[in-house]
């Protein structure tokens, strides 16, 4: 195994995105805003993200532009966030494929070719199918996944513990469950409507949420997730037995149980449910998740539960909407 080096210089691939904009900035205040340059493919960046460091656009799906940015700032750490997301992989199998293993193995190798010292990517509870036990989902379990977006988070972990174990690239990802946040919206996701559902509260006092009520699957708040992924890339590497596949795992609740715990605070609210195409990709995810082994090897330990999370979103979107601005990001767009 190849001398562990330092992260100094890192580049955030999809840093447009729901998860990638609030990393960036998290990234930024950490190791210097001049040290993290934030990537995109078409979305354009708006403030702290474009005026806080620097920003470039690349194609992961194309490697000499994803290589030019690399050897501009002489990059040694990846996060890679760029990906399609379940919903929108379903409608456009092919260009989820493009990007997501494509994408990652370009990512990949440049990480080997350029001996670069880490690389983060994600992976989601979307590997698991419905054949693998719904409830505190283990770590090593049956991954048989429906969706293209699943079929391509599997193979995507398969492919980054290989470069780990054939060539020492020191590859890390977790399988994030749905992730709620108050900046930028998400994009083409099935977990979505657990984000929509808060910016429906405080803008119109209603909702048409877009599966079962009693539909019940793993979330996390927006802190938690970045801090968890900072934590990951920061442990030991020789206190990891996993790397690119860590479960990772908050809280669980129905789309009910999330429209209750709203109304304690907007007791007028009103939710339809109305299910879609993307019911099915929910009911053939898990509804809990063991996440004991990121707990063990690298001190993972979340913070915010339901009801915490809540009051927190209700009470950023409110002050934005108080100010006339409640929508920020809105997410990357398809090519
Ligand atoms: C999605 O819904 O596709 C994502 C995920 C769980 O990976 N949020």
């Amino acid at each position: 195994m190849a001398e562990r080096r330092e992260m100094n210089r890192i580049l955030v691939t999809g840093a447009v995105g729901q998860i990638g904009s609030e990393l960036t900035v998290a990234l930024r205040h950490r190791y210097g805003a001049e040290n993290v340059v934030a990537t995109g493919h078409r979305t354009k960046p708006t403030g702290e993200l474009c005026e806080g460091g620097p920003f470039e656009y690349i194609d992961v799906a194309q490697r000499q532009t994803l290589e030019a940015v690399v050897d501009k700032y002489g990059i040694d750490t990846i996060y890679h966030m760029a990906a399609i997301l379940s919903a929108v992989g379903e409608e456009r199998p092919l260009l989820a494929w493009n990007v997501n293993i494509n994408g990652l193995h370009n990512v990949l190798e440049v990480a080997r070719e350029r001996g670069l010292a880490r690389v983060f990517c994600p992976s989601s509870i979307a590997v698991f199918g419905p054949d693998t036990p719904r409830d505190d989902t283990p770590q090593e379990t049956i991954l048989r996944p429906t969706t293209m977006y699943g079929v391509t988070k599997v193979s995507g972990e398969l492919l980054c513990d290989y470069y780990v174990r054939r060539f020492g690239v020191d590859v890390r990802g977790v399988r994030y469950p749905g992730i709620i946040s108050s900046e930028t919206l998400p994009g083409g996701g099935t977990t979505d409507y657990a984000v929509a559902i808060y910016y429906a509260a405080v803008e119109k006092g209603h909702y048409t949420c877009f599966v079962r009520e009693d539909t019940v699957l793993p979330m996390m708040y927006m802190p938690d997730c970045v801090r968890g992924t900072i934590d990951l890339m920061e442990a030991d590497f020789d206190q990891l037995r996993h790397h690119a596949d860590f479960n990772m795992s908050s809280m669980s609740f129905s789309a009910g149980e999330l429209a209750a715990e709203i109304k304690k605070h907007v007791p007028d609210f009103e939710v339809e449910y109305k299910p879609d195409a993307r019911q099915a990709i929910a009911d053939s995810w898990p509804c809990s998740i063991d996440d004991s082994a990121a707990r063990e090897e690298w001190g993972w330990q979340p913070e915010y539960d339901l009801a915490a999370m809540t009051a927190d979103m209700l009470a950023k979107l409110r002050q934005r909407a108080a100010a006339g601005r409640l929508y920020l990001g809105e997410g990357p767009t398809c090519p």
